[in-house]
């Protein structure tokens, strides 16, 4: 049980795409199952300490937090394509073409995750790392290792963050250290893993697996045909694999499928498209693919530092596209290790610079992302894509608390919201001046911060950093 939460001041949420609230002098609470049981703006401070004894809250069963002006609370943030294993190898492989990288850089990598003390050490770093980053949620591929990817789940588990646990599928195109022997074999791991996460938590609280067949290349026929009657067979399984990556990827995926002429009916014929399925990149979609996606309701994870790092090219994935036809199904992807970082503010930053790009390669059709929906997307539409909105992604009565304590300045024993002209900036972040408006904050957070600036960090109520 956590500890009931209190909370006022000012709190930032999406609503939808378009849509940020920022809701001045609010208070929020939460039980001790972690649940949000109150949420109320604009409560003026001189009737807040009536508000509290209304609400029963007294400081005994109640931590209770009185944010000054630079602080924030915000929605913990949702990595919707995260690798693992892939902690220990960010940043390496710069200038390689995606399968020289994976041949070159990643399947070396990963291979070492058969060692059980290995794994133990990367995955409890890894996890941490990205907690104290504000991630709350992440939907991670595990490597083929069915051991190692318990592992991963006890420790997402043990450290209190909510995660989307995938085994990879890998049972061709792999080099012989990392390969699977059989699809049979593959599955039967898969299984198992399964049955693993869901005896770690039972009532899927935190954690949950999600099929992960890596790409189309890595699996034969035989294993998306099974990994497509496992998704059948259970009905709340999620699947995530990549899409529509580079033109390299693709050229190979239809020349091994020759019957299929893109891969969403590919995925489609198998079973593995449908609206528990995450599409991590979707750089290069034709329209019909587009509109399949939005029949189906796929989520879409972006991922654009990867797709302008990695892979030999310089093409993201067409949002301000996709958002004009109606999809927004759309989270963000740290992608780490393709990705060089693992910081899902990073990842929103990146995200304006390849949509600025768009704008001028569109000659201003695709017009750039603005601060609200890459928020939205960090944070609610990242949720969606995990189909975890009805738990989180922003704060309602109902839901659970997963949350980032935003500061922008050192504590002080001083009275901050009236002397900001004494307060010690935290981190490098861009400083807060006086005349500043609450979006401002925000924006100021969104383009400067980092870490240092997440002071605390919740997950369904309990203190994770
Ligand atoms: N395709 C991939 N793309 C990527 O960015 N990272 C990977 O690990 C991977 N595997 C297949």
């Amino acid at each position: 049980m956590a500890k009931r939460l209190a909370f006022y001041g000012t709190i930032i949420h999406s609503q939808n795409i378009g849509r940020t609230d920022i809701l001045e002098n609010a208070l929020i609470c939460t039980g001790e199952d972690g649940i949000i049981t109150a949420l109320e703006p604009n409560v003026p401070p001189d009737q807040l300490d009536d508000k509290l004894s209304g609400l029963n809250l007294n400081t005994e069963v109640y931590d209770v937090h009185r944010l000054h002006r630079g602080e924030l609370l915000i929605p913990g943030f949702v990595d919707t394509h995260n690798h693992a294993p892939q902690w220990a190898q960010r940043g390496l492989g710069r200038g390689l073409q995606i399968i020289d990288w994976l041949n070159e850089i990643t399947f070396k990598n990963e291979a070492k995750f058969a060692n059980l003390q290995y794994a133990r050490k990367v995955y409890t770093q890894a996890v941490k790392g990205f907690l104290k980053q504000g991630i709350t949620t992440a939907s991670y591929y595990a490597s083929i290792h069915g051991p190692a990817t318990k592992l991963l789940a006890e420790i997402c588990f043990a450290e209190g963050q909510r995660a989307l646990i995938g085994k990879c599928n890998m049972n061709r195109n792999s080099p012989p250290f990392y390969i699977e022997p059989s699809s049979q074999e593959s599955l039967t791991a898969t299984q198992e893993v399964i049955d693993a996460i869901k005896q770690i938590d039972p009532e899927a609280c935190l954690i949950k697996p999600i099929l992960t067949p890596r790409f189309a290349i890595s699996c034969t026929e035989e294993l998306l045909q099974g990994l497509g009657e496992l998704a059948a067979e259970n009905p709340g399984l999620p699947i995530q694999t990549h899409f529509n990556e580079a033109l390299s990827e693709i050229d190979m995926t239809l020349s091994l499928f020759p019957d299929y002429t893109n891969e969403a009916d590919l995925y489609s014929r198998f079973g593995l498209l449908n609206d528990r399925t995450i599409l991590a990149h979707c750089c290069h979609m034709t329209q019909y693919e587009i509109e399949r996606l939005k029949q189906v309701g796929c989520g879409i994870a972006h991922c654009p530092i990867a797709n302008t790092t990695v892979g030999g090219g310089f093409m993201a994935a067409p949002i301000r596209d996709f958002l004009r036809q109606g999809i927004t199904k759309i989270g963000l992807g740290t992608d780490s290790g393709g990705g060089f970082s693992s910081s899902i503010l990073d990842a929103m930053r990146q995200a304006f610079i390849v949509s600025n790009a768009r704008e001028k390669m569109t000659a201003g059709k695709d017009q750039s992302l603005t601060v609200d929906e890459c928020f939205y997307m960090a944070t609610l539409g990242g949720a969606r894509v995990c189909g975890l909105d009805h738990k989180v992604g922003n704060f309602a009565v109902g839901k659970e608390f997963d949350a980032c304590l935003v500061r922008t300045y050192e504590p002080a024993d001083h009275d901050m919201d009236a002397d900001l002209d004494l307060s010690v900036p935290l981190g490098v972040m861009t400083p807060i001046e006086v005349e500043d408006s609450f979006r401002t904050i925000l924006e100021k957070f969104v383009m400067s911060a980092d870490d240092r600036n997440i002071a605390r960090v919740w997950v369904r109520g309990k203190c994770v950093k």
